[in-house]
């Protein structure tokens, strides 16, 4: 039988060669050989068959990193069912969102989470809940099955694997469906222009319920049987402490700057890495440079997205040029075009399109929208503006998407303008991002009140965040007595942003 198109086949084809290998170890008591993570996650999609659950269905899984979501995520991949991951910092508002549109046939989270389930309103009731705790108690563990042995699927490269959601500038999150196809060719790339090899060991940091630490990190190292030291979030004394056991290690800006803080980052602490990578948003140039003068390593900067996986990437050997995100990864094409789809020549500034087989295969039960963001020949409309320079390497110089990036995560000024909007005393609000060392950008509220109105700036923010992930909270509110419009009666944030940064 053939399970060619199956995306466990390709990660298989990778590790196999290492079964009795390392995958994954930690600094407390995680040591999974390739074998075990291949009987496991056997074990477990045995046992999604067992609870009824069929191709195409959903699992959705909001749990803090864990060794069980790897495995999970791998099971539902074996069984081709969808794989849809949240970020535990999701409240009650945006978690009914997604299983609402998701509709799973199993949820698993943790136990709080669970017992408030008929509080969310749903619209559907989900077969199957499943508790798995930040201690990894819960009830996760009955879902496996003993049999360790299982066919993986043979199923359609075309097939969906992963639903993951972005919100957006308007409107409702879209759920964004990945194929097995879409993730193994991607992965594929990068190996090849990254270098990857099982000798590697990829300091894993990410979260996982992005396509950074999911697909890209997990991926690089599925693919060629190499370990992954795992660390459950990013703290800076961890990173340090492991940089001389590992070659590689991926991370948002973010990371490279909290690192440049410390007095212990130098040549030495660095001498085991071959391999620093940045991606998600963007990398100053003053951290490339910094970076290089502390340690050595010029850092290598790629850029991605949800919808398309990774594009470009700054050569392995070759010149890495700060301040740009490379070439394009093998396969895929990079169009800069202007607002009526015509292509720009070199070093104009236009709208950056995508085709390749790492583009995603459309929004989730949103086939209007699909068509809307894809030209007439089948380029991915990103949002991002960039050039292509004489070299062919690709710099993003900004976005027509009202969206900010705050430490990686990406947060869409609509959503907290709108629950800014309906507080009493005020007038109207405009959510702008203004730039931060350490997390790149920063979310700034600037809110006009209602004449009269006494405002508390403190309980502006207390109540976002009792709404919305944290994150999302803006870190200041600025009362000010009117926004800045154009002759069409749009807030211009441009002269915000000049305004408060
Ligand atoms: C956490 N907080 C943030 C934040 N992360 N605020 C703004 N921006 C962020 N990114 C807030 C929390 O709500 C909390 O606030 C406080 O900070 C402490 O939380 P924490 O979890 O302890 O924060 P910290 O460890 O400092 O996290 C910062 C971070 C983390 C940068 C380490 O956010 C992170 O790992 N980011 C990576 C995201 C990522 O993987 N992106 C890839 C997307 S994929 P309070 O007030 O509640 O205490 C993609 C495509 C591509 O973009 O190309 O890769
Ligand atoms: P997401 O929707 O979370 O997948 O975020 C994707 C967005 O992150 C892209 O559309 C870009 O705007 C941004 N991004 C990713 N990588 C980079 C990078 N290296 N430089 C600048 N922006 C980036």
């Amino acid at each position: 039988m053939t399970t060619k198109g199956n995306l466990y086949t390709s990660y298989k084809e990778g590790f196999k060669k290492n079964l009795e290998g390392l995958f994954l170890y930690d600094d407390k008591d995680l040591n999974i050989t390739y074998r075990e993570l291949d009987s496991e996650t056997a074990r477990l999609a045995n046992g999604l068959k067992g609870l009824g659950l069929s191709e195409g269905d959903r699992v959705t899984v909001q749990v803090d990193k864990c060794i069980e979501m790897v495995y999970l995520y791998l099971a539902c991949v074996r069984s081709n069912i969808i794989f849809h991951p949240l970020n535990p910092a999701y409240k009650e508002r945006e978690l009914s969102y997604f299983l609402d549109d998701a509709k799973p046939s199993l949820f698993i989270s943790n136990e709080e989470t669970i017992s408030r389930i008929n509080d969310l309103g749903l619209g559907h009731s989900i077969n199957h809940l499943f508790v798995l705790n930040e201690d990894g108690s819960g009830n996760f563990s009955d879902i496996s099955s003993t049999e360790d042995s299982f066919i993986t699927v043979d199923c359609s490269e075309n097939d969906i694997a992963a639903l993951l959601y972005s919100s957006g500038t308007t409107g409702k999150p879209k759920g964004i469906m990945l194929s097995h196809g879409n993730i193994s060719s991607n992965v594929q790339s990068l190996v090849k222009a990254w270098g990857f090899q099982a000798s590697d060991c990829l300091l894993h940091a990410l979260p996982i319920y992005h396509v950074h630490g999911l697909f890209v990190a997990l991926g690089c190292a599925l693919m060629t049987g190499s370990k992954l030291k795992w660390l459950e979030s990013f703290e800076v004394d961890s990173i340090l402490k492991s940089l001389p056991e590992c070659t590689v290690m991926m991370g948002v800006p973010t990371y490279y700057t909290r690192l440049l803080t410390r007095d212990a980052l130098d040549p030495e602490l660095t001498n085991q890495i071959r391999l620093f990578i940045s991606g998600s948003a963007p990398l100053l140039e003053e951290t490339f440079n910094e970076f290089y003068k502390r340690t050595n390593h010029q850092i290598l900067e790629r850029y991605g997205m949800t919808e398309t996986n990774m594009n470009t990437s700054n050569p392995l050997k070759g010149e890495r040029k700060p301040g740009t995100v490379g070439l394009p990864l093998q396969d895929v094409q990079v169009k800069i075009v202007d607002e009526n789809n015509v292509i720009l020549p070199e070093g104009e500034i236009g709208n950056i399109q995508i085709k390749g087989p790492n583009v995603f295969k459309g929004y989730w039960e949103m086939p209007d929208k699909t068509k809307e963001d894809f030209s007439e020949d089948k380029f991915f409309n990103t949002g991002d503006k960039g050039l292509i320079d004489a070299d062919g390497y690709l710099s993003i110089v900004g976005r027509s998407k009202d969206m900010i990036i705050s430490g990686g995560l990406n947060i869409y000024p609509k959503e907290i303008e709108s629950i800014i909007d309906k507080m009493d005393g005020v007038l109207e609000s405009a959510v702008i991002g203004i730039s931060d060392e350490d997390l790149g950008e920063k979310v700034v509220a600037i809110i006009v009140s209602e004449e009269g109105a006494l405002l508390n700036k403190k309980e502006i923010i207390a109540e976002i965040k009792g709404q919305l992930a944290g994150f999302k909270a803006p870190k200041e509110v600025k009362l000010v007595e009117q926004l800045p419009r154009n002759a069409m009666g749009k807030v211009q944030k441009n002269i915000l942003r000049d305004t408060f940064n």
